[in-house]
């Protein structure tokens, strides 16, 4: 008898006898209702398993009915007030009794479901939600259909279709070693799919590539995949300490943990679930340690640190002058400062259209329509040591020439030659600092690249070659589109560039695919084909010789073009690229608005691919044609950028309003840029678009003679913004002015050490290990730079030089330092200096390197590398001293002097020390001694 129960029992389990009587068919809902569900998937949802008499009803279903006898009619709360069957009541969860009652709702809410149901679960806390209805307009149904949770009533911006945990992938059997780290085969778990084409099985590579580089790699193993052409190996062999570890997990489904070993810090959990990896569809999400993220890229923000409240950024390269959008350049890269101020970054390395969402938990979810999932992950520890080791990766900046250091007028609406001039002519009326002047698109003939206006701007090769003579170089606006309308023998470049067939072709690959831009119905040059660079080379050389321009400006690199797609009808065919299963959050809701169709092809591939490289290529190959033409150093603007594009190139910010608000979000554009590895770059002074006031002007131009790139600009439909227009303006531009080029050789070595060792040139407070830690509070100093210089950066040791006009005249002046001793007294710096033009002094070791160091009253000079003779002939003559005390005498080089002056302008923090003119090759031992008690 005893043993028959439990026989009984066992069968029940698994068959119909648990059943309940009283819950027939046709009153089961649906407690699974996605693919195939097992009693373990069901049980684990503590719902009832059992089969159904008829099998259109569901196996696994909750133990309340859909009409329950004891709720009244009278409480019901109209669940589906849109109208619906008892099919459509049903997926909503909510409960379905027909009644004779006129106007009592026949589909109600269950009131003992707190969540809105139980496709709702409370096991998965809000801030980890990753979404399963990224796009717009989730509908209950299509969640439930795409095997996902469904919970309405939750605080804004929260998905309500989200994925269930179990979602993703299996490891098929153990990770196996490999010299560099594990390999590890994935199979797919057949639920949830979001938008099909999924993937069955996926490799991931986990390469332990250095002490603090770490790379997964997720691809599909059986098929060659689009992949971005920048290559970031280890050594081959895993370093044999390392600063993280990863754990593999497969409960309930494949996830990773990437630690921190020093602190036992989880920096990267992807148990938050959410893998997908389809063709058109990969995602990944994590849980984070801190919500101290920056970075992701380019969009206009006025914060530095991220919005984690769900906010969304789509990266995808676009020509819009609009906030809270995805921009010219796409940057899949963030930094993210730990709880314990450690810092680690991580880059995504795929080209596609991609978003990412921020989750308060803190998490982020990672989504990306193309390529592969390629993570890298930068150990730092330091903010700084982040974005030297990313920088490193994937390409530190290029060195710029000296004289790029130096103050940039600019201006689109020129009407002719004598307009610029009077520009300038105010510049010089001034006496306002001056090195670079442009000439945006209106100095071509008919927007043609390579050619002049033989009428507006006669006369301009002539002039630039007076403005030269003056110390301010020419720099010229480039845009890859050419006008493909003249007739043979026209236009050479065009001919050349047919020739040699530089073009991006359409969705065939053998016929170049029209645009229109500029000078009307264009080509666009293929630049990722090598063709393309002989040809771009050749006319950049050529074209030298008509017109002695010093940097290149390429613009409208998105590429940018001024019909969506084509001129075609229809513009572009309706295929999965160019209308993918899903669009990211990108502008417009269209991968081809105001650019190339997604089938457009280039020889690294199709512009579903490689669109958002478009401006990284061209900076690729614009770098090398310049120096070609020039024979020297150089700068190339670039609107559109992607990681690894600041080897190469430039970046202003963009088409930016003259408002308030513009001048403040510049900063932190200038402080994103400095993340991706393109630390040469600022917004136009005084904005774009729109006319700025007297008192913004003024202001603008105060802050942005402290961007490294520092120019102002205007857009041809407002009036003049030139600091000249206003003569206060003239005044405060030049006095700031000043100031900065004062501080050049300090801004110059700090460009050689970005370009040497990586890292920032500007960086927040936050990058400093005290102020990560506390808050600083900044004294009322009267100038916003030198408060940072003086509070964040004591201990320093700032070479500074007389300033003047143009750097071709103070790069002749007199040295100084300026010292800021810390609390023991202690103080250090260095001086980078070289010829400012030759191409790559490190490399041939044609520079000078200086190293200056204060301690125990005494500063000292030692020669690092001592490659440049021209240095033999600059002084130093002025050394100003904070936080010394009072000074009793001064000792230089062993000789005590008694004609050194105190500044006139001291005060108690400040002693300045005007020196009879020591020559700058001071070695080491001696220096300038101040005794103070
Ligand atoms: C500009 O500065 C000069 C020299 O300091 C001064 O003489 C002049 O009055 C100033 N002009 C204005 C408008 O402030
Ligand atoms: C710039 O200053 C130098 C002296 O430092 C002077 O010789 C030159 O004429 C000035 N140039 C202009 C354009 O004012
Ligand atoms: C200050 O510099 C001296 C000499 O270089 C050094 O011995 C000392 O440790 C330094 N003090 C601090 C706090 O760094
Ligand atoms: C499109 C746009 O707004 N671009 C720039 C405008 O200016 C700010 C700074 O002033 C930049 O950060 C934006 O990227």
């Amino acid at each position: 008898m005893w043993t028959y129960v439990i026989l009984l029992f066992l069968t029940a389990t698994s068959t119909l006898g648990q059943c309940p009587v009283d819950i027939p068919d046709d009153e089961r809902r649906d407690c699974y209702p996605w693919e195939n569900p097992t009693q373990g998937d069901c049980e684990a949802r503590g719902c009832l398993w059992c089969a159904p008499i008829d099998p259109e009803y569901p196996h696994c279903f909750y133990n309340t009915k859909v009409c329950p006898s004891e709720m009244p009619e009278s409480s019901r709360v109209d669940c589906m007030p849109e109208g619906g069957l008892r099919a459509d009541c049903l997926r909503k969860n909510c409960l379905w009794c027909e009644t004779d009652t006129p106007d009592v709702p026949w589909c109600f809410t269950d009131p003992d479901s707190s969540l809105g149901g139980e496709y709702c679960p409370a096991d998965i806390p809000e801030s980890e939600r990753v979404d399963c209805h990224p796009e717009s307009d989730a509908s209950v149904q299509e969640c439930l259909d795409r095997g996902c949770y469904w919970c309405e009533n939750t605080a804004e911006n929260v998905p309500w279709c989200f994925m269930p945990r179990q979602a993703g992938y299996r490891m098929a059997g153990s990770p196996v070693e490999t010299p560099q780290g594990y390999q590890i085969v994935l199979d797919r778990i057949n639920t949830p799919s979001v938008f099909g084409q999924d993937i069955g099985q996926i490799t991931l590579d986990v390469e332990f590539q250095t002490e603090q580089r770490l790379r997964l790699k997720f691809y599909d193993a059986s098929t060659s995949r689009f992949e971005v052409p920048i290559t970031i190996s280890g050594t081959g062999t895993a370093p044999v300490v390392k600063d993280y570890d990863v754990t593999f997990s497969n409960d309930p489904v494949f996830n990773f943990q990437i630690k921190r070993i020093s602190t036992d810090t989880v920096i990267f959990d992807s148990s938050i679930g959410g893998l997908q990896f389809a063709d058109q569809y990969i995602q990944i999400a994590g849980r984070l340690d801190s919500d101290k993220v920056y970075g992701f890229g380019e969009h206009e923000k006025s914060y530095f640190k991220h919005d984690m409240n769900w906010k969304r950024w789509a990266m995808w390269t676009r020509d819009q002058a609009t906030t809270d959008s995805n921009l010219y350049g796409s940057h899949p890269f963030y930094l993210n400062v730990e709880q314990s101020s450690n810092a680690h970054g991580v880059l995504f390395l795929n080209a596609n259209a991609q978003e990412v969402t921020l989750q308060p938990a803190p998490a982020l979810t990672y989504r990306t329509i193309g390529g592969i999932l390629d993570m890298y992950f930068f150990l730092g520890p330091t903010p700084e040591e982040v974005i030297q080791q990313y920088t490193m990766s994937v390409g530190t900046p290029v060195m710029p020439p000296y004289w790029a250091l130096g103050f940039q007028l600019c201006r689109w609406g020129y009407t002719d030659l004598d307009h610029l001039k009077a520009a300038v002519g105010r510049m010089r009326l001034y006496d306002i600092p001056h090195d670079v002047q442009y000439g945006d698109i209106d100095y071509m003939d008919g927007y043609k690249d390579f050619t002049i206006d033989p009428v507006n701007f006669a006369g301009l090769p002539e002039y630039v070659q007076q403005l030269k003579s003056e110390g301010t170089r020419f720099v010229i606006i480039l845009d890859p589109a050419i006008s493909n309308t003249p007739s043979p023998g026209e236009y050479p470049p065009l001919d050349r560039g047919n020739a040699e067939n530089v073009w991006v072709r359409d969705y065939t690959g053998s016929n170049p695919q029209e645009g229109q831009v500029w000078p009307g119905m264009v080509y666009f040059p293929d630049y990722t084909r090598s063709a393309t660079e002989q040809w771009w080379t050749n006319e950049c050389v050529l074209f030298k010789d008509e017109l002695d321009y010093e940097g290149l400006w390429i613009d409208m690199n998105e590429p940018a073009n001024f019909v969506d797609g084509s001129d075609e009808d229809p513009p572009c065919r309706d295929n999965r690229f160019n209308n993918p299963p899903y669009i990211p959050i990108v502008g417009d809701n269209l991968l081809w608005k105001k650019t190339l169709c997604m089938d457009t092809i280039q020889d690294l591939g199709m512009s579903y691919n490689t669109h958002s490289l478009y401006g990284w290529s061209m900076a690729k190959q614009t770098l090398p044609a310049v120096r070609s033409a020039l024979g020297r150093r150089s700068i190339v603007f670039s609107r559109s950028t992607f990681p690894g594009a600041g080897q190469w190139g430039q970046h202003w910010l963009g088409d930016n309003w003259s408002q308030w608000y513009n001048l403040k979000a510049s900063l932190i554009g200038v402080l994103d840029f400095n993340l991706f590895g393109m630390p040469y770059t600022g917004a136009d002074i005084c904005g774009f678009l729109g006319t700025p006031t007297e008192d913004l002007c003024r202001r603008w131009q105060q802050i942005g003679a402290f961007y490294p790139f520092s120019r102002n600009h205007n857009h041809e439909s407002y009036p003049d913004q030139d600091p000249g227009m206003w003569p206060t303006v003239a005044n405060d531009t030049r006095n700031t002015l000043l100031i900065r080029y004062r501080l050049l050789p300090y801004l110059y070595t700090l460009f050689h050490k970005a370009h040497t060792t990586g890292g920032t040139v500007v960086r927040s407070l936050m990058f400093e290990e005290k102020n990560r830690l506390s808050v600083v509070t900044i004294p009322p100093f009267s100038h916003p730079l030198i408060a940072l210089i003086y509070t964040s950066e004591e201990g320093y040791i700032i070479p500074v030089q007389q300033p003047a006009n143009s750097t071709l005249f103070s790069r002749s002046n007199p040295f100084g330092f300026v010292v800021s001793l810390d609390d023991n007294g202690n103080a250090s710096g260095d001086l980078f200096w070289d010829d400012g033009e030759a191409i790559d002094t490190q490399g041939t070791g044609t520079y000078f390197l200086g190293s200056y160091t204060a301690s125990g009253s005494t500063l000292t000079g030692t020669v690092s590398h001592d490659g440049y003779s021209e240095a033999s002939n600059l002084v130093i003559d002025d050394v100003e001293i904070h936080g010394a005390g009072t000074v009793t005498s001064i000792v230089i080089n062993g000789v005590t002097h008694s004609d050194w002056n105190q500044h006139p302008e001291s005060q108690e923090w400040r002693e300045t020390f005007i020196l009879p003119g020591e020559p700058i090759l001071a070695s080491s031992g001696n220096g300038v001694e101040s005794t103070s008690h």
